[in-house]
């Protein structure tokens, strides 16, 4: 996909500030610093859409970002962050949940995990809620240019196993750094958004 003209629109803190329009939206998920932010800048070829930060934990917002009027990026803070107190943390989590469970135009979650490690028990309850909601998913393991390029296919079968043993949710690897993986997700996107049908 060639996206022209990728706005950033809106930070919501509550849920009356989500968009108001009913455009589809493809969300990111996944623990603070896995590189949410990063994906949507690489997808959209730009450096700063959405704002990167190599200290963790600093989103508390939902960031959407308006891609060509046709679909948004939705940013959700990142969860695990022990950095932030237990109210806080407790806040966020809350806010998540909220915005998965009643946002209808949800048309797919795109679960990032790091391509270097097996999924964490974090990991492991996010991707259960999602799952056990209902909620479209695809898992990419995230950072692959920081394994060597002959063990990324294992290290993406080993994360979908421990996710996914049915392995009936696509898994891919992705990486900011290193943009072959991206035409690849491009194409799963689109079809996710082809097919969509708001309930
Ligand atoms: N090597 C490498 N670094 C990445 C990649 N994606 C993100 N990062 C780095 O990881 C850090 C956190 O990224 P960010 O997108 O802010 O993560 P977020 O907290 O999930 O939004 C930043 O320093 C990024 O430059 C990637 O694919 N490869
Ligand atoms: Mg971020």
């Amino acid at each position: 996909m060639l996206v022209k003209n990728p706005k950033f629109e809106i930070s919501a803190v509550k849920p009356s500030q989500y968009p108001k329009n009913n455009l589809p939206e493809i969300v990111l998920v996944g623990k603070s610093n896995v590189g949410k932010s990063s994906f949507i800048n690489t997808m959209v070829n730009r450096k700063n859409l959405a704002r990167t930060s190599s200290e963790p934990g600093k989103t508390r917002q939902i960031n959407f970002y308006n891609i060509d009027d046709s679909f948004y990026f939705v940013d959700l803070p990142g969860y695990g962050y022990s950095k932030m107190s237990k109210k806080e943390q407790e806040q966020v989590g809350n806010f998540i949940e909220y915005y998965l469970q009643h946002r209808s135009q949800i048309a797919l979650i795109i679960f990032l995990v790091d391509i270097r490690h097996l999924p964490s028990e974090n990991d492991k309850l996010m991707y259960n809620y999602i799952i056990r909601s209902g909620l479209p998913c695809v898992i990419l393991a995230n950072k692959a240019d920081k394994i060597a390029v002959t063990k990324v296919d294992n290290s993406v079968s080993e994360i979908q196993s421990t996710l996914n043993p049915l392995k009936d949710i696509p898994t891919l690897p992705f990486s900011s750094e290193r943009k072959v993986y991206m035409e690849d997700v491009w194409k799963l996107i689109e079809n996710f958004l082809s097919t969509f049908v708001r309930l």
